[in-house]
């Protein structure tokens, strides 16, 4: 039997976390946990305002990603109206969410989407549907740094 693609995560990317006020959820986790934030942006594609959050010094270490819905028809809207505030989705690391995406599809995955789309700071991401991962949306995520610049790729 030929042997299945690998996935390729590499490490714990962040967790993401659903708010319905990204202001006051920076202020709660700064003045209650200590957590600074490191990067904010708003991401129109996805209908989101998010804040990265460090947690201790490792510059390269996972993040807590707050989400607060920038429109009402967003995912993290109504992931809201129908959960409340909470953790969203776990997120990870890969080097190349093009073949992490079709390894997973190759296992009888659903991706959302078909090709990658844009996320935070840059990078390249998709995600694989909760209810076939065990309940759990998880995020694939390829960093800026490794995502080629558009006169690279041919
Ligand atoms: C829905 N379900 C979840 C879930 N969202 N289960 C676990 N975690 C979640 N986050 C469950 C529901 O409870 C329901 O289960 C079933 O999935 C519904 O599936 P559906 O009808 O297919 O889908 P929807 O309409 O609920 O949407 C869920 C889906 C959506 C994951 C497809 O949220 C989506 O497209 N997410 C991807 C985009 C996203 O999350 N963007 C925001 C973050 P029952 O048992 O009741 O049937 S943006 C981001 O993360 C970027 C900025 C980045 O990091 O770079």
């Amino acid at each position: 039997m030929a042997e299945l693609p690998l996935v390729g995560l590499c490490r714990i990317d962040h967790v993401g976390v659903a708010v319905r006020d990204l202001d006051e959820a920076i202020a709660f986790y700064a003045e209650t946990f200590g957590l600074e934030c490191v990067h904010q942006e708003t991401n129109d594609e996805q209908g989101v305002r998010e804040a990265m959050l460090a947690v201790g010094d490792d510059p390269d270490g996972p993040r807590i990603q707050l989400l607060a819905p920038a429109r009402p028809d967003s995912a993290i809207a109504k992931f809201l109206d129908r959960n409340g505030p909470g953790l969203q989705q776990l997120a990870y690391t890969v080097r190349d969410v093009e073949a992490s995406s079709a390894a997973l599809r190759e296992r009888g995955l659903r991706l959302l989407y078909d090709t990658p789309r844009r996320g935070t700071g840059g990078s390249l991401i998709n995600f694989v549907h909760p209810k076939d991962a065990g309940g759990v949306l998880m995020e694939l995520v390829q960093p800026a740094f490794l995502v080629p610049l558009a006169d690279e790729k041919s």
